[in-house]
C-alpha cells in the first residue's frame, strides 16, 4: 500500500530558509551548506555543524526508542494470538521493530554518541519516544489496529527519510521502510478477515479504529506553526515533508482504504475538499498530546518501567558477552607474540 515508489516533492518554500552564519568554522561551514543545497549525502567523517550533529542524534535516538517500546504494545500479544499463523507473524514483526532500533541506534552512534549514552537518556525518562505507544492493546483487533494505522502513519513519516542528508540514516530507513510496509499489509488484512466474521469481530475492529484514529493522527508531531524544529530541519534536509502535510497524506490515503475494511474513521467532519482536493478532518486533542509526551498517558509509567527492567536483566549477558571478548582479545595477543 505504501512502498518506496511513494515520493512526493518536498514542502514547497521550505527550502528557502536563509543559512544561518556560522561561528564555528566558515570554511567547512560553506563546504557543508553547498552539499546540503545540492542535495547531497553528509557521512560520518565529514564536517558538520554541531546543531546538525545535535537535531540528527535526538532525532535517531527518540526514533530508536520508539522502534524498541514500540515492541511492547504487540508483544502484549503474542501468547494470545488467535492461531499459530498469526502468533508466528506477530514473533516476526515484533522482531523486526526490534532490528529497527537497533539499525538506528547504530545510525546515531555514528554521530559520535555512545549506545549507553541512548538508552541513560530513554530510561531515566529525558529522552521522547513516540507518544502512540503510551496507549493500551485491549483487544486482538488492537494487533490489526495498529500494523493498519501505527505502521502505515509510521511508513508516511518515514518514507521521506530515506532521501534524509545523512547518508546512514537515510540507508537504514531504505530497510525499516519495506519491513514496515509488509507490517502494514499484514495488519490491514488480518482486519479484512475480522471484518468477514461475526457482528462480534466487526464491533471489535470498530472500538480499535475508534480509539486509534486519532492518537495516530498525532504521530506526525504537532502542527507546523508549533513544531519547534521543522524550519531549521528542513533547511538541512533532514524532514522533507512538513507534519501537517504528512499527516493530510496519511488522511487521505486512509480513508479509501476504511472504505474498503467497512469500518467508520470516528470524526464526523472528515469529508473531501473538491477545492483543495484533500480531506478537511476535525480538531486533534493537542493538550492531550502534550500531557502523553510529557510522561502523562496511561501506559508511560508501565512503558518505562518494562524497559527498564529488561536493561537490568540482561547485564548478565553484556557482562558475559564483554568478558569473552576480552578473553579472545587476550588469546589473539598471545598467538600473535
Ligand atoms: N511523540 O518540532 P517537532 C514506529 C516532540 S516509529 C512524542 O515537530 P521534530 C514504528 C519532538 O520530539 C514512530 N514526541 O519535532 C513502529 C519535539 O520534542 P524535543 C516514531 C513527539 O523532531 C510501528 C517536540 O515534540 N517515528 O511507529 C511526537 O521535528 C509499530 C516538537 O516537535 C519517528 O521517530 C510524537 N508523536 O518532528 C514500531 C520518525 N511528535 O525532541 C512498533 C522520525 C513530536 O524537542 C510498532 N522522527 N514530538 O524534546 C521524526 O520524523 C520527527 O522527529 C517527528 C517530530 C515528526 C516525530
Amino acid at each position: 500500500m505504501y512502498t518506496q515508489s511513494f515520493n512526493v516533492p518536498d514542502s514547497p518554500g521550505l527550502k528557502s530558509v536563509p543559512v544561518a552564519p556560522s561561528t564555528e568554522n566558515p570554511e567547512l561551514q560553506a563546504r557543508f551548506d553547498s552539499r546540503i543545497d545540492a542535495d547531497g549525502k553528509i557521512e560520518p567523517q565529514d564536517w558538520m555543524p554541531e546543531a546538525y550533529r545535535k537535531t540528527l542524534v535526538r532525532q535517531i535516538s527518540q526514533h530508536a526508542h520508539s522502534e524498541i517500546v514500540g515492541m511492547l504494545p504487540e508483544g502484549n500479544w503474542i501468547s494470545r494470538a488467535p492461531s499459530l499463523k498469526r502468533k508466528a507473524i506477530l514473533i516476526a514483526k515484533v522482531q523486526d521493530e526490534g532490528g529497527h532500533g537497533l539499525y538506528l541506534y547504530s545510525a546515531a552512534e555514528t554521530l559520535g554518541t555512545s549506545r549507553d549514552q541512548m538508552l541513560d537518556g530513554l530510561h531515566s525518562g529525558k529522552a521522547k519516544y513516540s507518544s502512540i505507544f503510551n496507549y493500551p492493546t485491549l483487544n486482538w483487533a488492537d494487533v490489526g489496529v495498529v500494523g493498519w494505522l501505527v505502521d502505515g502513519a509510521a511508513i508516511m513519516n518515514q518514507i521521506p527519510l530515506c532521501r534524509c542528508s545523512y547518508g546512514p540514516y537515510a540507508r537504514a530507513m531504505i530497510r525499516v521502510c519495506k519491513e514496515e510496509s509488509f507490517h502494514q499489509r499484514q495488519g490491514y488484512e488480518a482486519l479484512l478477515v475480522m471484518m468477514k466474521g461475526t457482528a462480534e469481530q466487526k464491533a471489535m475492529v470498530q472500538d480499535a479504529v475508534n480509539r486509534f484514529w486519532w492518537k495516530c493522527l498525532a504521530m506526525f508531531g504537532p502542527p507546523d506553526a508549533d513544531s519547534a524544529h521543522s524550519v531549521q530541519a528542513m533547511r538541512w534536509g533532514i524532514k522533507r515533508i512538513s507534519n501537517d502535510d504528512l499527516r493530510q497524506k496519511f488522511i487521505d490515503a486512509t480513508v479509501p482504504q476504511a472504505k474498503v475494511l467497512g469500518v467508520t474513521l470516528p470524526d464526523p467532519d472528515l469529508k473531501w475538499n473538491e477545492e483543495r482536493q484533500h480531506h478537511d478532518y476535525g480538531q486533534i486533542d493537542w493538550d492531550e498530546f502534550w500531557s502523553t509526551v510529557n510522561g502523562n498517558g496511561p501506559c508511560n509509567k508501565e512503558r518505562l518501567a518494562t524497559r527498564v527492567k529488561a536493561h537490568k536483566d540482561g547485564q548478565w549477558v553484556r557482562d558475559a558477552a564483554l568478558a569473552y571478548s576480552r578473553k579472545q582479545q587476550t588469546k589473539t595477543t598471545k598467538e600473535a607474540a
